[in-house]
């Protein structure tokens, strides 16, 4: 029997990507936390035509990783680091390690600091709503890319199944990635509003600065991207997903912590290596660390 896909991260995406694998026949295990338990729960999938698709999953603790076909981590990006070291033991060296989070830095981190492993990442944009314990429904079809870090190895299987697509420049998709969650994320966070508010003319000074300052670290770092392009990619995705409440917002209101340090921290501490001036995605960084739950 095929080895099962393990999913490091039980939020909407990895039910969501435990759904699909399931509907293409492809076990998919879900990893939880040291202490948690090992037992078999029933999941369900509402399909993007509002079926319902119901199936299995075996919840492991980190110990009982069986051998996989590949490690999807779909973790926040502040849980990446944690959630993957404590595993890395159990996978061989050829086992692909997907990286799924929002933000960048924890990629670039565990590629480096665990070289002999089979790093991707990767980046998606569909809609997954959590509808309480095992219920996840699938509310938006995007694009999915992923691309590896190191090896440089085939599209792993079951990511192609489940209708990703490889991407050979995937660090330039997560900059992108990285500039629509920068421009959103924190704002939308810090004036309690859904995206779409964000393209009323009261925020185009704010989106034009921060589109600008971000140029500016993208090209000290290499990274070709316009601050014209960085604007108007923000937004279209903000018009594009008017009615959401960003990931960022949703983890304020829910008193969770947010993935502030990857997406406007990363930008500061490449700034601040640079010695480029940022003070709008300062600011964002301040004004959002102090809403932290205490
Ligand atoms: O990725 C998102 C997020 O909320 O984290 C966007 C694209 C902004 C959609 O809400």
């Amino acid at each position: 029997m095929a080895e099962p896909v393990a999913i490091v991260g039980g939020g909407a995406i990895g039910q969501l990507m435990a759904g699909l694998l399931a509907q293409q026949g492809i076990e998919a295990v879900i990893i939880g936390r040291p202490g948690s338990h090992n037992e078999v729960r029933a999941h369900q999938l509402t399909t993007l035509e509002g079926e319902r698709f119901h199936h299995k999953v075996r919840h492991l603790t980190p110990d009982a990783l069986p051998p996989s076909q590949a490690l999807l981590v779909t973790t926040k990006a502040y849980q990446a680091q944690e959630a993957a070291t404590p595993l890395l033991s159990k996978v061989t060296g050829d086992t692909p390690i997907v990286l799924l989070h929002n933000g960048l830095g924890p990629q670039q981190t565990l590629a480096r600091d665990f070289p002999e492993h089979n790093w991707w990442a990767g980046t998606l944009t569909d809609g997954a709503l959590r509808q309480g314990q095992g219920a996840v429904k699938h509310t938006g079809l995007g694009q999915r890319f992923a691309g590896s870090l190191r090896h440089r190895g085939p599209l792993p299987e079951a990511l192609a199944a489940i209708g990703f697509e490889r991407d050979d420049n995937i660090e330039l998709r997560l900059w992108h990635k990285l500039a629509v969650n920068a421009l959103i994320n924190p704002l939308t966070a810090l004036h309690r509003c859904p995206n779409g508010e964000l393209t009323q003319a009261r925020y185009l000074p704010t989106l034009t600065r921060l589109s600008d300052e971000l140029a500016r670290v993208a090209a000290s770092q290499g990274v070709p991207m316009e601050a014209q392009e960085i604007l108007a990619l923000g937004l279209k995705v903000a018009e594009a997903t008017a009615q959401n409440r960003s990931s960022m917002l949703s983890d304020v209101e829910a008193g969770r912590p947010t993935e502030i340090e990857a997406i406007s921290g990363f930008v500061v501490a490449l700034a601040d290596d640079a010695g480029i001036e940022v003070p709008t995605h300062r600011d964002n960084l301040d004004r959002v660390r102090a809403l932290r739950p205490s």
